[in-house]
């Protein structure tokens, strides 16, 4: 695994700076949570690493702190947003699975029935 590089076209990293605007639900220092602009349940929440990298794998090998921020993150929005009967943490990797944007990001996905197996 090689190291990651900064991306500068990366919209993820723009939206985590603030360049790029969007519906911010929680910051910490190394994670930022905003909406999902194609939300696929009443609530759809991305959680990214402030810092780039590529998926879920690279970002707990290289900054662990941050994976397990993500997910807690993730968990104190469930909480906020009450989701009480549950709800899907879902971090999709390579293309293969439905990855469309190359800097890791957290689904937090809530508010109605979900399905399994996925689509
Ligand atoms: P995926 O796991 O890489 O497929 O998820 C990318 C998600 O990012 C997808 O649900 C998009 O709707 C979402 N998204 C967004 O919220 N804002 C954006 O500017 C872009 C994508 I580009």
């Amino acid at each position: 695994m090689s190291a990651p590089e900064p991306d500068k076209d990366c919209i993820f990293c723009k939206i985590a700076v603030g360049e790029i605007p969007a519906e911010i639900v929680h910051a910490t220092e190394l994670s930022v949570a905003f909406r999902d602009v194609n939300p696929q349940a009443p609530v759809h929440v991305l959680v990214v690493p402030r810092d780039h990298y590529e998926n879920a794998a690279e970002v707990a090998h290289w900054a662990p702190a941050a994976a397990s921020d993500m997910i807690a993150t993730a968990r104190d929005i469930a909480e906020k947003e009450g989701l009480d009967d549950g709800y899907r943490m879902v971090f999709n990797t390579g293309p293969a699975a439905g990855q469309t944007v190359f800097h890791a990001h957290l689904h937090l996905l809530g508010g109605r029935s979900l399905e399994w197996p996925p689509g």
